[in-house]
């Protein structure tokens, strides 16, 4: 016997018009892709019209990309939908009455991660603005990453408040996380397989049919809705885990005085039936939106479970120790710069550093929880005159950042590369080295972009992360270059 939501469902017919609220990095590619599919005919997306962001609105009824970085083939995209009016940008969320399905892509970040207290406030203005004008047959999925229990908990309550409808009867509700990340977002989006979790079977049904079209090699995973915000934040947390297994081997590769790259490679080396060896990469730290949060929403959602936690008594979550060492790897950096300046006699204070590299993940302008920010914090703090290199991030609050990397070379005491962009590869030894004006310039490598050998035979103190073969190299004392 159909249930009274397959029912209405049924008679609402296939889903045509659909709705994205957030026009960010999960959103704007989504919505793109859900209007170039001759399944759907028209697609909305939502943003506030808000001093900070509002400019997004124009530019993407122009069919421009607000997104700066790389993004191969969404310009042309969005430019091809525009055009062919199938997708349109308002700040009017009364139109959300007139779709089929409506999904949010809206940030949630924490408030205090140690308190486990997320800011839901910018997502509970989206779904309190979806309840106000929901229809009867109407499907609402969460796209953002989320505590575990959010979709049937909270985001069901603001529904059914603001409409007076009832989940799972009179409109459908599910989890569909994203797992895109900056650089690729169009191919992630059609080529990830995607999880979707529905508050009962015809929520979970519907879900498929949204999310199909946009698939090329991906195909829909289902399963309820709290199982999927599990996976969403579990996949995160794991992946935060094993960076931090890996920074953790690279600390101990420094004390024993080997390469952690000869290591990593070694462990790989072991191939074969059921063995996967995804040793990742350590490096001067782990920021973004997602794996520094996650690891907080998982927490968060195992204490808000229904069953009493089994765990040693006396032991702290091994994903909660993974945070703290991935956030350790900046002091981390600090604390080489600060032991290579020494090797020349000069403390930190006082002395010119050149942070090479803004963005927390190479070759794209996302700055979000950048690890740069936390070292260079300390830097500061610590009366170090710090300069800023990056050639995407466009600007940071209370940082200046350069684009012209000689002038950030300049006189410097130590150069500290923290993000691993394609630029940094071919730095210079010589040229580096006449910038700086130095004899024994400082460079500190935070993500293995530079060859220690060529550097420490120009003259540089080098220290590297997991580099313990070539962290007590000899200084090579150099001629005093007349500057
Ligand atoms: N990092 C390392 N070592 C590594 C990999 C990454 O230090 O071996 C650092 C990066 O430099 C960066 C941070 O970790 O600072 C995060 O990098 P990332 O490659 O995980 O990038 P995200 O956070 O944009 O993407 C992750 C991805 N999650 C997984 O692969 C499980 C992506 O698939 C998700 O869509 C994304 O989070 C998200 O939005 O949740």
């Amino acid at each position: 016997m159909s249930s009274k939501l397959e029912n209405i469902l049924k008679e609402r017919g296939p889903i045509k018009k659909i709705g994205v609220i957030g026009m960010g990095y999960v959103g704007i590619p989504a919505a793109a892709l859900f209007a170039d599919s001759d399944m759907f005919d028209h697609v909305l997306g939502f943003q506030r019209a808000s001093s900070s962001s509002g400019y997004k609105i124009d530019m993407l009824n122009r069919g421009e990309s607000p997104l700066k970085g790389e993004e191969p083939g969404l310009e042309d995209l969005l430019a091809k939908v525009v055009r062919a009016g199938k997708f349109e940008c308002t700040s009017d969320f009364s139109r959300i009455a007139e779709l089929d399905a409506v999904t949010l892509a809206i940030q949630t970040p924490f408030a205090d991660s140690k308190a486990l207290e997320p800011d839901f406030g910018a997502l509970k203005d989206g779904i309190r603005n979806v309840g106000k004008y929901l229809r009867p047959g109407m499907l609402v999925v969460l796209e953002s990453t989320i505590t575990p229990g959010t979709t049937d908990g909270m985001g069901r309550e603001i529904l059914e408040e603001e409409s007076g409808l009832v989940a799972g009867e009179d409109f459908a509700l599910a989890h569909a996380p994203e797992r895109v990340m900056v650089g690729r977002l169009l191919r992630n989006i059609q080529e990830h397989d995607r999880i979707v979790g529905g508050i009962d079977a015809p929520s979970t049904q519907r879900s498929v049919e949204l999310y199909s079209p946009v698939l090329t090699k991906g195909k829909v995973i289902p399963m309820s809705a709290t199982a999927a915000e599990v996976t969403k934040t579990a996949e995160n947390t794991f992946r935060d885990l094993q960076i931090a297994a890996a920074n953790q081997l690279a600390l101990y590769c420094e004390a024993m005085g080997i390469n952690v790259y000869d290591v990593r490679a070694g462990i790989d080396s072991l191939k074969g039936e059921g063995i996967t060896r995804a040793i990742l990469y350590p490096g001067a730290g782990v920021g973004g939106h997602c794996l520094t949060k996650d690891t907080y929403h998982l927490e968060r959602g195992v204490k808000l479970g229904q069953e009493p936690l089994d765990y040693p008594a006396d032991a702290e979550s091994i994903y909660v120790l993974a945070r703290r060492v991935n956030d350790f790897m900046p002091v981390h950096m600090y604390n080489l710069t600060e032991a290579a300046l020494g090797r020349v006699n000069r403390k930190v204070k006082g002395s010119k550093i050149a942070m090479l590299g803004w963005a927390f993940i190479n070759d794209s302008d996302d700055a979000r929880n950048p690890p740069s920010e936390p070292y260079r914090d300390m830097a500061v703090d610590a009366g170090a005159q710090v300069v800023v290199h990056d050639p995407h991030v466009l600007q940071y609050p209370d940082v200046e950042i350069h684009k012209d990397i000689e002038e950030v070379l300049k006189g410097a005491d130590a150069v500290v590369v923290l993000t691993g962009h394609k630029e940094y590869f071919g730095l210079d030894p010589e040229r580096l080295k006449a910038l700086t004006g130095k004899s024994n310039p400082v460079i500190i490598d935070g993500r293995n972009v530079i060859n220690p050998d060529r550097f420490i035979d120009a003259g540089f103190v080098y220290k590297g992360i997991g580099r313990g073969d070539k962290n007590q190299h000899a200084v090579k004392k150099a001629v005093e270059l007349s500057t």
